[in-house]
């Protein structure tokens, strides 16, 4: 079934530069794509790693239009900081391009203009929306209006979030364009469909008797794509940002990002190696890896083959596309719009050292077979009691002692005891899990074995007890410190793909050139008579104020959300005129306000209300107001509904107050002085 390969090429989905990188699209893609390369590399096998920023689609426009700026400088902006926060956490790209490059155009432009010249297009003329004062095209996403299943209003034109129904814009009620409020017309305009219908026996055959092996999430999805039937979708939209279509008269349209987006893997590929790149697409010994989060499932392994497909000339398919599921943070979704995100560049600034702290978290919780959790809690755990207290007390341990009883020269052993062979069979016995475990994508499982290494190490300290031995037995101490030395050769190669700052530092400690995978439980990684550095620690402990800021901001930017996301409660059904006419709505004066004992919310109104006698109002305003402060104002009361006693005070009415945004009450009366008992019509 293995199918041998020279070559592997690993693409990662392309973020888009409408936004800096957070926490779930690391531990979707990034983080697992970067380990694979790096044990890869280990093992000795040929890899090339393609990144680069999405430069094209609507919210970069958006985003442009509010701010006032070009999208090129939008993209240009998100791409420095993504490019940069990247190199920060150690992702070892190959490549890191953009889609805004002369390169990817070219390379864009060729691939549509090959499938229109032999057919592989099909032409449709179709009603779209058309905003008519700001002349242009309205996407479906950029239409907001009555939805026609449930009635809530703001939906927008591809799916109301209200009841979550999938939109076809045109059905929307009242619909408006997002940005600009204007009611929208429709206009006929013509695009190129990819018919992907002409395709489903193949991409049948591909997947699903060819993949069973994809995890089951990736084969679900394509298989309820593939059981519903493919329909033709167009590639090319009506908007001034993005790679023109390269064909006559079709000015005004580009290029589907979608459609764009994958070509970029193919054109990154190019600019790095513009004379070898065709052995990495084209070559059925290249092996074809695809790290994505699981809402691109359908672009990699459906529309993106449909493309190479009709493509040919021999372009080579995905071998695999392990995509992931998607990471929360502290219970709730991940959303670039609401900020509620962990940003990889302020992780950056305020942890500096710590890349392998967040590689080693992400990882541990990685989102594999479903949706995870991010919490901080977690991440101080996973610092202090694994990486601070397993694995870097070990390797620590065993430098300190090697100091301490041979001056820092790694001792020769003598004969090896059944205790210490053991040690080192069960370091390879973990290596070998953990090679199973990273050949099938299991991060999060490789990882622990690796950890597991790492306690083996600690047990055999604890067993065989150097420092005791050392008072009788100096040569057996060395054969210890010597075999306890490999496993900490051993870890360092283990973790390396994980945890590459802390590789690199303990390499440097052990004065020891770069190792590889084969390596692993070996009995000589750090030969006798290597002199080693003073230890330095490997992780420090993260404390819990440290903790409490990262909580604080989080806490900040769920009540600014709060306030953000309020909405005008939606209108109520109609009241026909003569139920509006029963309400006795009416003006009064405030002539004594005191608080109800014993009652947190309840007010006292004493009221003037134009007749004789004094009303009495209870009213559970008391959290806005000062008493005082109401005394001698004007308010409106609904007087005739039935009194109610409320903490034994009879309450003669309501006073009548709005509810703002923040949940603060206004009491509402008239703005310029009037009779009390003055009805409100
Ligand atoms: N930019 C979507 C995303 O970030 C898109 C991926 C393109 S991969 C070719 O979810
Ligand atoms: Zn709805």
């Amino acid at each position: 079934m293995e199918k041998n390969f020279k070559r592997t090429l690993i693409t990662t989905a392309l973020p888009y530069a409408n936004g800096p990188v957070h926490i779930g699209h690391l531990a979707g893609v990034y983080v697992p794509a970067d380990i694979y390369a790096r044990y890869l590399r280990l093992r000795g096998d040929d890899v090339f790693m393609v990144g680069g920023s999405d430069e094209h689609g609507v919210p970069i426009t958006i985003r442009a239009r509010k701010e006032g700026i070009t999208p090129q400088d939008v993209v240009d902006r998100y791409h420095a900081i993504i490019k940069e926060s990247f190199a920060g956490l150690g992702i070892s790209f190959d490549v890191y391009s953009r889609t805004t490059s002369p390169t990817h155009a070219e390379t864009a432009s060729e691939f549509f203009r090959h499938i229109y010249d032999t057919d592989g297009f099909v032409e449709k003329k179709s009603m779209q929306f058309y905003d008519e004062g700001a002349g242009r095209f309205v996407t479906d996403r950029n239409v907001v209006g009555e939805c026609p299943v449930c009635h809530a209003p703001g939906a927008y034109g591809d799916q109301c979030e209200k009841c979550g129904s999938s939109l076809n814009a045109l059905d929307l009620i009242n619909p408006r364009c997002a940005e600009t409020g204007n009611v929208p017309v429709l206009r006929e305009t013509e695009h190129w469909y990819l018919p992907l219908d002409r395709w489903q026996a193949d991409l049948e055959k591909w997947i699903l008797e060819g993949h069973k092996e994809w995890k089951t999430n990736v084969y679900g999805q394509c298989k309820s794509w593939l059981d519903l039937g493919l329909q033709p979708r167009a590639v090319t939209r009506d908007l001034d940002w993005g790679i023109p279509v390269p064909v006559e008269g079709a000015d005004g349209k580009v290029l589907y990002v979608w459609f764009d987006a994958p070509i970029g893997y193919i054109s990154n590929t190019k600019e790095a190696l513009p004379d070898s790149w065709e052995k990495w697409w084209k070559d059925p010994e290249t092996r074809i890896i695809n790290f994505i989060g699981k809402d691109n499932i359908v672009f990699h392994c459906i529309i993106f083959p449909a493309m190479l497909m009709a493509y040919g000339d021999g372009y080579q398919l995905p071998d695999n596309v392990p995509a992931m599921e998607f990471l929360n943070l502290e219970g709730d979704k991940i959303s670039t719009s609401r900020n509620w995100a962990v940003w990889l560049h302020e992780y950056l600034r305020d942890f500096p050292g710590k890349q392998d702290v967040l590689r080693y978290v992400l990882t541990a919780n990685a989102p594999e077979t479903k949706d995870n959790d991010f919490t901080w809690a977690d991440f101080q755990a996973r610092n202090n009691s694994e990486l601070v207290a397993i694995l870097g007390n070990f390797v620590n341990r065993v430098m300190v002692l090697t100091h301490k009883y041979f001056a820092g020269t790694v001792p020769a052993p003598g004969t090896l005891s059944a205790e210490d062979t053991a040690a080192l069979a069960e370091i390879s016995r973990l290596k070998a899990e953990m090679s199973t475990a990273l050949d099938t994508f299991h991060f999060r499982e490789a990882l622990k074995l690796a950890m597991d290494m790492a306690r083996t190490g600690n047990r055999y300290l604890q067993e065989t007890e150097p420092w005791k031995v050392a008072k009788t037995d100096i040569g057996r101490t060395a054969t210890i410190l010597n075999v306890a030395m490999q496993i900490v050769g051993s870890l360092c190669v283990a973790f390396e793909p994980f945890l590459p700052f802390m590789a690199e530092k303990l390499r440097k400690m052990l004065n020891t050139p770069a190792l590889s995978w084969e390596a692993i439980g070996a009995s000589d990684i750090i030969p006798a008579g290597t002199v080693i550095a003073t230890p330095e620690l490997l992780f420090e402990k993260i404390e819990d104020d440290v903790i409490a800021a990262q909580m604080d901001r989080l806490a900040r930017i769920k009540e600014e959300n709060k306030r953000n996301s309020w909405q005008p409660a939606p209108q109520q059904p109609d009241v026909d005129f003569d139920s509006f006419c029963k309400m006795d709505i009416r003006v009064a004066t405030v002539t004594d306000c005191i608080k109800v004992p014993k009652a947190d919310k309840l007010l006292r109104f004493t009221l003037d209300d134009g007749t004789s006698q004094p009303r009495t109002i209870v009213s559970g305003i008391a959290a806005h107001y000062q008493p005082e402060d109401l005394i001698g104002k004007q308010v409106c009361f609904i007087a005739n509904l039935p009194p109610r006693k409320l903490r034994g005070i009879e309450s003669a009415g309501m006073i009548l107050s709005a509810e703002s945004s923040d949940g603060s009450l206004v009491v509402i009366g008239p703005t310029g002085p009037v009779a009390p008992g003055s009805q409100v019509k």
